[in-house]
């Protein structure tokens, strides 16, 4: 059985609720787009875009019992935060449990909320079209798309500010990969 982008289309289709698909579908257009204006592999983005928040469809007590499970807590801020866990949930499963091995999309996945330093342009690719996919429409949004598609690493770094931004208006906790993130992005590009 190989697992294709339609394959998971079909189980997103399934197991998600109509707005989230609407959403992954969006993820997988717009992440397809700029992984063709950027030569990175379509089939990698549109795998990672399919699957990126199927664990979505557990409920947060089960997410953080399945991240416990899996050892993926790295944070203590992971336990106070459990919104931030079903990347790294879906990217276990799909190692797990369909044989999904390739490093960059299992990465692309697990990383598409908090991101990482030093991510890959797959991943900087997912954690940006998540947040900037045809459905989003907060202000700001078409700005931080026209960055993107221009330059994928500085619209990434637009997007990280766009989330804390946000994070601080609404009073919420930075998480520290967030901050790790940004703060690596931004040394990166000072280069
Ligand atoms: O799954 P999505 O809704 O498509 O988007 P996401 O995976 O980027 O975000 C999931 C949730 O995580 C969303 O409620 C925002 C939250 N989040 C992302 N970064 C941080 C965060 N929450 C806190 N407290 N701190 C963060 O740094
Ligand atoms: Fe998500
Ligand atoms: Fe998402």
């Amino acid at each position: 059985m190989s697992y294709t982008p339609d394959y998971f289309r079909t189980l997103a289709a399934e197991k998600l609720t109509a707005e989230r698909f609407q959403h992954t579908i969006g993820v997988e257009a717009w992440a397809g787009k700029l992984a063709l204006k950027f030569g990175l592999n379509k089939q990698a983005a549109a795998l990672a875009a399919l699957t990126h928040d199927l664990a979505k469809q557990f409920s947060l007590t089960d997410q953080l019992a399945k991240a416990k499970e899996y050892d993926l807590i790295y944070y203590p801020e992971d336990l106070d935060h459990p919104q931030v866990l079903h990347g790294r949930i879906a990217a276990y499963v799909l190692e797990n449990e369909y044989q999904i091995s390739d490093r960059d999309i299992l990465n692309a996945v697990a990383n598409h909320t908090l991101g990482r330093p030093k991510m890959s342009p797959l991943e900087m690719l997912i954690y940006s079209a998540d947040l900037t996919e045809p459905g989003r429409n907060f202000p700001g949004v078409d700005k931080l798309r026209q960055k993107l598609y221009h330059d994928l690493s500085r619209g990434t770094l637009a997007c990280l500010e766009h989330t804390m931004q946000y994070l601080i208006n609404n009073k919420k906790v930075i998480h520290p990969l967030t901050i790790l993130t940004y703060e690596d992005l931004k040394h990166e590009l000072s280069k």
